[in-house]
């Protein structure tokens, strides 16, 4: 059996929810296809236990693929995203407390590695099914791009794909968003981060298909 590890997050910030955990809890288990199972795991929001566990999470289940997931508050679209900088710069503090600034997430390492995931094919499937899905250009500079440093780090040069996706709000947490601010549903997220890993897995070579922005 191969496997796939997706993750989502704890909450954080006061809320009592994180989408991201709330949809991708919903396909531990799934079969891709006969032989390739989705496994799940939450991983905590905070600086100095996130990417430890997820390095303990690639040495339990040696995924064949894994795919990151996390909130983005403001955002309205599935987020595919292309890069993951080397910097920590929170602007709030993480479950622990603790808020770091400019601090790098590997000293000494690469500037930025980006995702080894088709993330155009992954937009395009999602939008053909009619769920919202844009290519991200940045992962944020809080506990959501630590990790996916963190993971394409680990598996630089290893033949195990990688990526991360950033999820909407749900419409419960619409009094906690700004007004009249998009969210998505629960299941249009279930379902797109499920097409979303179907179409990384069946996808080797990546489609030309804009999916950049003027700034
Ligand atoms: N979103 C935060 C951290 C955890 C989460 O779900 C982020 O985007 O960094």
């Amino acid at each position: 059996m191969r496997t796939v590890l997706l993750t989502g997050f704890e909450p954080f910030d006061q809320s009592p929810v994180n989408s991201s955990w709330e949809a991708v809890r919903q396909l531990d288990g799934v079969l891709l296809m006969d032989d390739v199972r989705v496994v799940v795991e939450q991983l905590p929001c905070a600086f100095a236990t996130a990417g430890v566990c997820l390095k303990a999470l690639l040495d339990e289940h040696r995924p064949q693929m894994v795919i990151a997931t996390g909130l983005a508050p403001g955002r309205s679209e599935m987020s595919i995203e292309r890069v993951a900088i080397n910097l920590n710069d929170a602007r709030i503090p993480d479950n622990l407390g603790e808020q770091p600034i400019d601090t790098p997430v590997v000293p000494g390492g690469p500037a930025a590695y980006f995702s080894t995931l088709p993330i155009k094919a992954m937009v395009q499937a999602l939008r053909e099914a009619g769920i919202p899905a844009s290519v991200s250009q940045t992962a944020g500079t809080f506990v959501c791009n630590q990790v996916f440093y963190s993971l394409q780090h680990a598996l630089a040069g290893s033949t195990v794909r990688s990526g991360f996706i950033h999820v909407p709000p749900l419409p419960e947490q619409a009094t906690r968003t700004v007004s009249g601010q998009p969210l998505l549903a629960l299941a249009a997220q279930v379902e797109g981060l499920r097409m979303a890993v179907l179409t990384a897995w069946n996808t080797r070579v990546d489609i030309a298909q804009t999916g950049g922005q003027i700034s």
